[in-house]
């Protein structure tokens, strides 16, 4: 039976190309700065979000942790979204390892952070507070329904981090799909912001990998907390070839994955007993609640599962489904009958 797999983006296997790429890649001790290949993507990366530098890492919980690594000492302060990734599901590594103290602001419902929420959240001067440092904002916003956050809001807490003297950290996992999704240059998106990390192994479909972007300065910080973290890798060339793969040929793409999450989303709300707008669905991130009370998430994603269409129960009554290069239009379809009938029964 045929797999329509829609539980993330994390679960594509590499293209022929990136496998080809691979099996090819020059490589050297990366430790040492000589591997040819990730030296490559490196400078592709940095080009690309008009960055000084970049920085391959291991996943993009070690491209967050890094990062705030980076910019913060022991104490600080980092301001970030109540349903940030990093908050919810990083296992709080930059308090675990880094000493540094999460502000939750309350997500919208579109990923931003309210410009008043964030002004209140940072901290005077005064012996009783930690010192606030970093804001930290996600793009493409996963848990807010894959909301690309503009231009113009970046320049409005650009603002508010200039006044204040603190630095922007993006969680871009899925950056290029917010570019995408908005038709920006990805440099124009990132202008605002100190670092920005993207993954490569999400919609972009490489194996493994994200990077981190910025000055070189913060770079050559960043640089020092990955070899602390354990993630000084050598010959990873062989893997950074699948990266440039998916920077050249897997980004215009995304359009193709944005296009079909909304036909998913305009089909589910369709189904009696399922409850979408799918107007909220701007990019490959699809949630959506099961309002009849008789069937949990959990037996729903089984059902479909026997099927042949895996989802992600993500709460009692919530799913998620992601779309990404595997996933064609006929798959959607074929995604909404199998829904239908499980629905019907
Ligand atoms: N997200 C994964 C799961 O961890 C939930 C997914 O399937 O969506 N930032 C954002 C916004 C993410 O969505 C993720 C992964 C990460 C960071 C962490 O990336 P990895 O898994 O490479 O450490």
């Amino acid at each position: 039976m045929p797999i329509i797999e829609l539980r993330s983006d994390t679960m594509t296997p590499p293209t022929a190309a990136m496998r080809q790429a691979m099996a090819q890649a020059e490589v050297g001790d990366d430790v040492f700065g000589e591997d040819p290949t990730v030296n490559r993507l490196e400078e592709m990366a940095a080009d690309r979000l008009g960055k000084e530098a970049a920085l391959y890492v291991a996943s993009g919980t070690m491209a967050n942790l890094v990062s705030q690594l980076a910019h913060c000492g022991r104490g600080d302060e980092i301001i970030l979204g109540s349903h940030a990734h990093t908050f919810f599901y990083e296992q709080g590594g930059s308090a675990a390892v880094g000493s540094l103290h999460p502000r939750t602001v309350v997500n919208q419902p579109d990923g931003k952070l309210a410009l008043e929420d964030i002004e209140a959240a940072i901290r005077g001067d005064n012996v009783h507070f930690p010192r606030s440092r970093l804001i930290l904002l996600e793009n493409t916003h996963n848990i807010c329904n894959g909301c690309p956050l503009e231009i113009k809001y970046m320049q409005a807490v650009g603002d508010i981090a200039r006044r204040h003297r603190l630095k922007i950290h993006v969680d871009g996992a899925r950056f290029f799909n917010a570019a995408i999704a908005l038709k920006v240059a990805p440099g124009d998106l990132a202008a605002e912001a100190d670092s920005v990390s993207f993954c490569l192994s999400k919609g972009l479909a490489a194996p493994v990998g994200s990077m981190v972007c910025g000055t070189q300065d913060f770079i050559n910080e960043a640089r020092r907390a990955r070899k602390l973290l354990g993630g000084g890798m050598r010959q990873a060339g062989i893997l950074a070839a699948a990266g440039i793969i998916a920077l050249n040929e897997m980004v215009e793409r995304l359009a193709e994955d944005h296009a079909n999450a909304k036909k998913l989303a305009e089909g589910l709300a369709e189904i009696a007993g399922l409850s979408i707008d799918p107007h909220q669905i701007r990019t490959n991130i699809v949630f959506f609640e099961l309002t009849a009370e008789q069937m949990t998430a959990e037996q729903f994603t089984q059902q479909i599962n026997a099927a042949g269409v895996r989802m992600l129960p993500v709460g009692p009554q919530k799913v998620r489904a992601v779309t990404h290069y595997q996933v064609t239009a006929d798959d959607i379809e074929q995604a909404l009958a199998v829904i239908s009938k499980v629905m019907r029964r």
